[in-house]
């Protein structure tokens, strides 16, 4: 078969390019949180997704080329959710993508934003994306019109409308949840901040960015950009950050000089699971 895998097509008469809108969308989807499907359960439904959990539309010539980038450690549950209802999804928008799970090891502080800048530069190693998606694990899309795609000049907010915020934006700044950028703008911008250990802020921060780089934040309709987070308490290891605030007084000091220029981290593992990318990633501890 052409294309199958992310490797150089195959030669051989050119596929059509993929529809736009997708002709497989559905629109509003219902999901259903009460006990996941098993991993195994997971990949026998959805037989096209290759090792590492990438996808290529079998029929036509994809249009979008996108990393799914997940901050994780020690969220089981979540993530046979995420995968549940991620692969499908991007399937329907006939996306060529595959899901990064990047895992903080150890049990030191968690530090999100941290592991996302690993997450686009291992991502980017692999292949020329032309979208990153930054993406909670908890946080599921309940309408596949939210295409997984970027914007040609500025950064995307896609969860603006969640069920934990009664379906509205929180406040006009927030860039919390699912956020996506293209590699230029995410090198615009410094990438994102190292320097926030434990909850909160880190978001903040990098909307920001998006600002002092002399960007903005694009959204979709609030009718199209539903989510559903699937509750949670806070993690240990992930206590809110009492520096946060003193933090966000000086990113207009410091985003050019911390942020993806001043990244260092081990890549300890790269394993290609059956529907993800697994990265496990020594990112230091809090100083
Ligand atoms: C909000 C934001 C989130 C982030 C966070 C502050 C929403 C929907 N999301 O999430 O984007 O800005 O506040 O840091 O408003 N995680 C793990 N294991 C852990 C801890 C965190 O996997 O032990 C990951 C996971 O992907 C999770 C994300 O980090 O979804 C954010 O952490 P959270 O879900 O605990 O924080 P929450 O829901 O307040
Ligand atoms: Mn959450």
């Amino acid at each position: 078969p052409r294309n199958s895998g992310t490797g150089p097509p195959a030669t051989g008469p050119p596929l059509r390019d993929c529809q736009i809108p997708s002709p497989l969308l559905v629109g509003p989807v219902s999901v259903h949180l009460s006990s996941p499907l098993s991993l195994e359960e997971i990949r026998q439904r959805n037989p096209l997704v290759l090792p590492g959990g990438r996808y290529r539309p079998p029929d036509c010539e994809p249009r979008h080329h996108t990393a799914i980038v997940v901050p994780y450690r020690n969220r089981q549950t979540h993530l046979r959710a995420l995968l549940y209802h991620l692969h499908p999804f991007l399937q329907r928008q006939q996306i060529h993508y595959s899901i990064y799970i990047v895992q903080q090891w150890g049990n030191g502080t968690f530090n999100r934003a941290k592991l996302l800048n690993v997450g686009v530069r291992e991502a980017l190693r692999d292949e020329d994306w032309s979208c990153i998606f930054l993406h909670d694990v908890d946080l599921l899309p309940e309408n596949d019109h939210n295409t997984y795609t970027c914007h040609k000049q500025f950064p995307t907010h896609l969860s603006v409308a969640m069920d934990k915020f009664r379906y509205r934006l929180p406040y006009p700044q927030y860039f919390g949840g699912v956020s996506a950028v293209t590699p230029d703008q995410y090198m615009k911008m410094n990438g994102f901040p190292n320097q926030y250990w434990g909850w909160g802020g880190e978001d903040d921060d990098i909307a920001a960015r998006v600002r002092l780089s002399g960007m903005k934040i694009v959204r979709p309709p609030v009718a199209i950009g539903h989510y559903k987070m699937i509750k949670h308490k806070g993690d240990r290891g992930n206590e809110q950050n009492p520096r946060r605030f003193d933090l966000l007084k000086r990113t207009r000091l410091n985003w050019r000089s911390d942020g993806l220029n001043s990244l260092t981290y081990e890549l300890l593992s790269k394993e290609l699971e059956p529907l993800y990318t697994n990265l496990t990633v020594n990112i230091g501890e809090d100083p």
